[in-house]
């Protein structure tokens, strides 16, 4: 790897980055539990196994000291009444942040802490989510369109998907009388 500094290009409308080392494909298949109504998962995964997020990543050493960095892409739906959504993740050291700057489209960032503190914020276009060490993350895409987010976080931080996996997140953020709405997981379990 060179270490020399660069430049990419991240336009309208579709903020593929012009320049990209890695690309990850997350379709329903790899979420499966992480959806309340397995029902409707079931269902709609019988019908066709849709593409529910990617991510281009630009390669970095994954040492302290660097800056991962890349966009993530939730393109929009539901499953039963739950949107489209990352699998989410704590960072495997877990003193590590990450910040979000939403490029498009309309959702949530669900976070939690494993103290139990829970926290659900806004993302729309021009809006800058700072995740704080400690906090798991996912994204959820409420709008209509994708939502884009370029992402930054420390080259160490590592992923832990296992314990997400295993609990789900405490809050879930489904569709109520046409509007987002955030309710406990009646199914989430330590
Ligand atoms: C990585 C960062 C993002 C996510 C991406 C997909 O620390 O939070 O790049 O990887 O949004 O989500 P997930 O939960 O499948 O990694
Ligand atoms: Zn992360």
């Amino acid at each position: 790897m060179n270490n020399i500094p660069y430049t990419f290009g991240l336009n309208a409308p579709a903020y593929v980055p012009s320049h990209y080392d890695n690309y990850i494909q997350r379709r329903l298949s790899d979420m499966k539990g992480q959806y309340l109504d397995q029902g409707a998962f079931a269902a709609s995964l019988s019908s066709e196994d849709i593409l529910i997020y990617e991510v281009y990543e630009l390669h970095r050493p994954q040492i302290e000291g660097e800056i991962l960095h890349g966009v993530s892409i939730v393109h929009p739906g539901k499953v039963g009444d739950e949107y489209f959504m990352t699998k989410g993740h704590f960072h495997t050291v877990l003193e590590t942040a990450e910040i979000y700057f939403c490029l498009s489209g309309e959702g949530f960032m669900v976070m939690e802490t494993p103290e139990g503190e829970t926290a659900v914020e806004p993302l729309s276009a021009g809006r800058v989510l700072y995740v704080p060490p400690r906090w798991a993350h996912r994204s959820v895409n409420s709008g209509a369109d994708d939502l884009i987010t370029f992402f930054a976080y420390p080259g160490n931080a590592g992923h832990d998907y296992g314990t997400i996996e295993q609990n789900g997140f405490r809050k879930l953020v489904i569709e109520r009388d046409g509007r987002p709405a955030i309710i406990d997981n009646p199914r989430w379990q330590a």
